[in-house]
């Protein structure tokens, strides 16, 4: 393959944004009554709006060029067909086998993992009924009252983020907490307001190594003993999520209480896989179903449906759009239900671990802009926060607004105000203020003249920023797993494009690597070679001798 900037397609593209630089969005929905059909798409229950994009029909049709370009039809097939698509771990991409909901065998070297996919789904949800109907019992005889998840990164922001949006449907019984923080406040915290006779750890971390997880795991056994007392107490209060039996074994936790996945399943797309333990045991198998049969359902849309009515090929796109021939540095996530308030933090470590990569993967540099940075928080708050930024900054931000019909909290008054909100605000930084009718606002309020005229450019609002907005027709595990698959599917798409592996994260290594030095020596241990900052950090932060 060429390389992408002097590709016909790529070139196409920039030529058509110089064509289209002088264009306003508010024009384009006024020359073209049939934008909003044209621009929107529907599939497996999720609706996206993408009008509201600085881009008309024949660009669109430019970007469905470059994803054909660049073979982003070959690429999601080697993927589902469990290729070794991680070329810089030898590893096959496959957590779409473990939502496969059809007979359809899915292989990798020749292997049909379904079996083994479904066996630990079905001893998943074997444990969580007996958990959530009191049938698994604690040591002391006691029903489990609180479940607690340990793990970082993948195995932590999945199932914290979806046990928080679907917390409207979590077993009454089961309260849900989630410690990843090394520091140990996070575990302290938790800690405090559980006991041990009703709690269950889930101690989940695919390669039963990392230093967080590890450290606080051993100090939440070492709380628990302190408790209890009782080595045999553990079997009843600890369970395993990961890849590594005998590590886990090591650990003190007996392996029939490990509940396992494969190497094939990277750690930001495994909540999927058993590190969806604690969404099972909060909403039910039958409700962890529901999440995978809705991720299924947009997996179908995505290997079916043609570039041009693929949800996250649009997505994808538009975000290379927007990214690379429109400058957008950032991209806002704002969902409008509080019960996605930790979707941004997900999304920023799918997408940014994923395509936050300047080297390709053939290991030559990457040409254009990859990952925008990813932000955001839940509407309205952020509205009386950084949506100001958003319509009056210097710089162009695209936002994904999130928003779903109906709301779980059964308070009509404040899904429709929500809803108003949502759109008023897309609209807003699409159609802004013009100079115009800031005038005649003042002047209808009685301002004229000099006054009038020293106002008017701060109540100017340009207009013209860019903003999807897909619309989820509830809060339910099935439209939750199909919105989340649509954004790892979209994150696939832009990495084909970008041309970089989106399941390696190399760039996190450093840091740990410099950590466990570090940590060693701030114990006691005899000094490395600093620079003069870290050295002087050092010496500020290291505790006093006693
Ligand atoms: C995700 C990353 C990373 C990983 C954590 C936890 O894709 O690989 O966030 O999930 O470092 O790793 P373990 O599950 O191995 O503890």
């Amino acid at each position: 393959m060429g390389s992408l900037t002097t590709s016909p397609a790529w070139r196409a593209l920039a030529a058509h944004a110089r064509e289209q630089e002088g264009v306003h969005l508010r024009d384009a929905f006024a020359r073209d009554p049939g934008r909003f059909e044209q621009m929107s798409c529907e599939a497996a229950g999720l609706f996206l709006d993408y009008s509201k994009n600085r881009i008309d029909g024949r660009g669109v049709g430019l970007l469905m060029d470059l994803a054909r370009d660049r073979g982003v039809a070959a690429a999601r097939d080697a993927m589902f067909s469990g290729h070794r698509i991680n070329n810089t771990e030898g590893r096959a991409v496959f957590h779409v086998a473990l939502r496969n909901r059809s007979d359809r065998p899915m292989a990798v070297d020749g292997d049909d993992v379904m079996p083994r996919v479904r066996g630990v789904l079905a001893r998943m949800g074997r444990f969580a009924e007996a958990v959530r109907e009191g049938a698994w019992l604690g040591h002391s005889g006691e029903a489990i009252t609180d479940v607690v998840n340990i793990g970082i990164g993948g195995s932590d922001l999945g199932p914290a983020m979806v046990c928080q949006a679907l917390a409207a449907a979590g077993h009454p019984r089961l309260t849900m907490h989630f410690v990843s923080n090394v520091d140990g406040d996070h575990l302290a915290g938790v800690l405090q307001r559980v006991r041990p006779e009703t709690t269950l750890f889930v101690i989940a971390s695919k390669t039963f190594t990392t230093i967080e997880t590890m450290t606080n795991a051993a100090s939440a056994r070492a709380w628990f003993l302190g408790r209890f007392g009782n080595e045999s107490a553990i079997a009843r209060h600890f369970v395993a999520v990961s890849t590594h039996a005998e590590r886990v074994a090591a650990f003190g936790i007996d392996p029939a209480n490990m509940f396992e996945f494969w190497d094939w399943v990277g750690g930001r797309y495994s909540l999927w896989s058993a590190v969806g333990l604690p969404i099972a045991l909060s909403i039910g198998q039958a409700g962890f179903e529901a999440l995978l049969d809705g991720a299924y359902a947009l997996d179908r849309h995505f290997v079916d449906a043609p570039l041009e009515r693929n949800l996250p090929v649009i997505l994808g796109l538009l975000g290379v759009w927007n990214r690379n021939f429109l400058g957008a540095a950032s991209l806002c996530v704002a969902p409008y239900a509080q019960a996605l308030a930790r979707l941004p933090a997900y999304l920023q470590q799918l997408e940014m671990e994923s395509t936050g990569k300047s080297v390709a993967r053939d290991g030559g540099a990457v040409s254009v802009g990859s990952c925008p940075v990813i932000w955001g928080e839940p509407g309205t708050n952020g509205q009386h926060a950084f949506f100001q930024l958003l319509h009056q900054g210097t710089d162009l931000i695209p936002v994904d607004f999130i928003v779903a019909r109906h709301s779980p909290s059964g308070l009509a008054d404040h899904h429709r105000l929500l809803l108003a909100n949502c759109l008023a605000q897309s609209k807003a930084l699409m159609v802004g203020k013009s100079a115009e009718e800031v005038r005649a606002e003042l002047g209808a309020c009685g301002v004229e003249g000099v006054a009038r005229e020293a106002l008017v450019p701060h109540r100017v609002f340009p207009g013209n920023r860019p903003s999807n907005t897909l619309v989820l027709e509830d809060l339910s595990p099935r439209s939750i797993g199909a919105l989340i698959a649509l954004y790892e599917h979209k994150v696939f798409v832009q990495s084909v494009i970008w041309g970089v592996n989106a399941f390696d994260q190399w760039g996190v290594e450093l840091g740990k690597e410099i950590a466990t030095g570090l940590a060693a020596e701030l114990g006691g241990g005899p000094p490395g070679d600093h620079d003069a900052s870290t050295r002087g950090l050092i010496e500020r932060l290291r505790p006093e001798p006693s």
